[in-house]
């Protein structure tokens, strides 16, 4: 079966898909259009019955102009259908045979996806460690608590196992009282241990099984940021995790030891 890209805005997860203005997120800036996974059932219906009218009706020429355009577009879709994703967040691909120990040591955020509310902001670096075969962390970053409150908020983790090695529970607490705690999904999706990691929380579900909330890091072993073939890796991942353009750069300047 032929497939035949459409781009058209629909709701998807936590945003409309349109062409829309981008933040510099290191993974591009400009226009873009966004390319959904989720497609409307009766507009695809339509469009092939109306492709296949063409195709036995129409004229050659007609024919020509409206098969050369689908069969380039068709092109294009499969050369870059390999990152996209239907948006479910079961059906999100996560690291295989996920290693705690190539992953322990000290990781900087490059980008990341906010959630709703309160989050941390910059100069966010986690150093992870193994202890009892479970993975913990100490993670710090600026938070905004109020306009003129702005803390280094020190923030633990223990990530207890489940039955896929790269899926975790991440319980989390901050060192003072004042600072959030929670249990939240912790899933790695993607890293090679040596330089980039690209996580990701579903804080809250849609009905459709698509996200409503969530969060995501990328995550770098240098604090200076990534490498080009890295920054191409994981934004194939952010569309996969149907986020594309939605991440901001992390300002790494020093301020939380
Ligand atoms: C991440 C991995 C390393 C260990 C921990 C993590 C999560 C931290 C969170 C912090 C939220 C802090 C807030 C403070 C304001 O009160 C995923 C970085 C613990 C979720 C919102």
């Amino acid at each position: 079966m032929i497939y035949i890209p459409m781009f058209y805005p629909v709701w998807v997860g936590e945003g409309k898909g349109r062409l829309r203005k981008t933040d510099d997120t290191g993974c591009g800036r400009g226009w873009s259009l966004h390319i959904v996974a989720q497609r409307e059932p009766s507009f695809r219906k339509n469009f092939s019955k109306r492709f296949i009218h063409v195709w036995i009706k129409g004229s050659p020429r007609t024919m020509l102009r409206c098969t050369i355009p689908a069969l380039l577009a068709a092109l294009i879709s499969i050369s870059s259908c390999s990152a996209r994703s239907d948006c479910i967040v079961d059906n999100f691909q996560v690291k295989e045979n996920f290693n705690q120990t190539r992953y322990a040591g000290k990781w900087y955020a490059f980008a990341k996806k906010d959630p709703e509310g309160l989050f941390l902001e910059k100069d966010i670096h986690a150093d992870f460690k193994i202890e009892n075969r479970t993975m913990i962390a100490k993670a710090t970053g600026l938070v905004s608590l109020l306009p003129d409150w702005i803390v280094c908020a020190e923030m633990m983790g223990t990530f207890n196992n489940t039955a896929n090695s790269a899926k975790f529970k991440l319980k989390y607490w901050g060192a003072a009282e004042y600072l959030q705690k929670g249990i939240d999904d912790h899933w790695i999706i993607d890293t090679d241990y040596d330089n980039y990691a690209i996580t990701y929380t579903c804080r809250k579900l849609y009905e459709n099984r698509t996200c409503a909330d969530s969060y995501s890091f990328v995550f770098s072993r240098r604090p200076e940021g990534l490498t080009t073939e890295s920054q191409r890796i994981v934004r194939k991942w952010q569309e996969h995790l149907c986020l594309a353009f939605k991440y901001k750069r992390v300002p790494q300047t020093g301020s939380c030891p």
